[in-house]
């Protein structure tokens, strides 16, 4: 069974209980854990997971880092800034390459530790411990993501169980770090804007909507509140959409699907649609690894995820195809049509 915990649960509009699932990763029995897995993938493409292993010192390195980094004066940070052509370093209310805004600053940073050592120069004043704390919290996000990517391929019955967890351990991985910082938002500045659920929402977007492109995210939070995700409406047959806040747990890991798991099971698993609102009290800082695989490799989906019944849903294409085709679109866009068979 999924556990939905009661702080998970939210009321919509119609008084109907949207829960997500909670999972338990030190549950012994493997297979009913690779099974919960799979249908909370299937189902939302998002979970909470508990008892994940990560020591608390290794998160709150790298939260105290965060936090050291975005207190610092703007000129400083803007030492941080991307060189021409690569999307890593400190970012402030842009995002991508098309326009897209939102109400954050953020920090995007490669995961292989030489990378990080030689961005670290620009965004700490102390480089080896600004890398020990980022290379530490990577190495252990991965580790997580690696292990939920294992336990997908048992519950899904793939020969290879490490089919997918080999693609983020691959030494030429196109995996990613990003720390956003979220301000509070004064009141004045806030419009009031009628939200996707037809109610009053007088927070303010920081981060738009959009499915994340990679095959898995491990995203923690602060203590702060701000994380949306799209969910079907029960009282739609499932046609229509809900947004549903995601209580914070600075403790624990949120896990997301991403377009190239989508796609490598043959659209069984759902990447999620998910948003991040500002607040007006407590600033709001999340970390996400999106792990990814290597430029060339081929997304394709899996031989056992595809038979004469259920034919492939998508034309072959390479994750470095698919970042580019990501990096002409708008963020909101749903960039996983483009690459339908139908
Ligand atoms: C969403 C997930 C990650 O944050 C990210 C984002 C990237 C960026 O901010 O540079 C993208 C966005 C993300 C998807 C579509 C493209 C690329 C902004 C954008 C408009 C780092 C990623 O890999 O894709």
């Amino acid at each position: 069974m999924v556990v939905a915990s009661p702080n998970s649960m939210m009321r919509t509009k119609k008084t109907k209980a949207v829960g997500f699932p909670t999972i338990d990763l030190s549950m012994q029995d493997r297979s009913k854990l690779s099974k919960l897995i799979v249908k909370a993938c299937e189902k939302y493409g998002f979970f909470k997971v508990v008892n994940h292993g990560v020591p608390k010192e290794v998160i709150a390195r790298m939260e105290a880092e965060g936090n050291d980094f975005f207190a610092k004066p703007t000129s400083e940070k803007l030492h941080a800034c991307p060189a021409q052509a690569t999307p890593f370093g400190y970012g402030c209310k842009n995002i991508g390459r098309n326009g897209d805004k939102g109400e954050l600053e953020y920090l995007l940073l490669p995961t292989d530790p030489v990378s990080v050592s030689e961005r670290s120069k620009t965004i700490s004043n102390d480089q080896t411990k600004f890398s020990c704390a980022v290379n530490d919290y990577i190495e252990a996000a991965r580790e997580v993501a690696c292990e939920i990517l294992n336990l997908v391929a048992e519950g899904l019955w793939v020969p290879d169980k490490f089919v997918f967890s080999r693609l983020l351990r691959d030494v030429h991985c196109d995996s990613v770090l990003r720390i956003n910082h979220y301000p509070p938002m004064k009141e004045e500045n806030k419009p009031k804007v009628i939200d996707q659920n037809q109610r009053m929402n007088s927070n303010r977007i920081g981060f738009g909507e959009h499915t994340d492109p990679q095959i898995l995210t491990i995203l923690r939070s602060n203590d702060v509140g701000g994380l949306q995700i799209s969910v079907p409406d029960p009282d739609h047959d499932g046609t229509g959409l809900l947004w549903v806040p995601v209580p914070p747990d600075s403790n624990e890991f949120f896990v997301m699907v991403g377009d190239a798991l989508q796609v490598m099971t043959n659209g069984r698993l759902k990447s999620v649609r998910h948003r991040a609102m500002t607040n007006t009290v407590k600033p709001r800082m999340s970390m996400m690894y999106f792990g990814a695989p290597p430029l060339n490799s081929w997304i394709i989906p899996l031989p056992n995820m595809v038979s004469p019944q259920n034919p492939t849903r998508y034309i072959p294409f390479t994750w470095g195809e698919y970042k580019q085709a990501a990096y002409s679109l708008r963020l909101g866009d749903s960039r996983i049509d483009f690459f339908n068979t139908t």
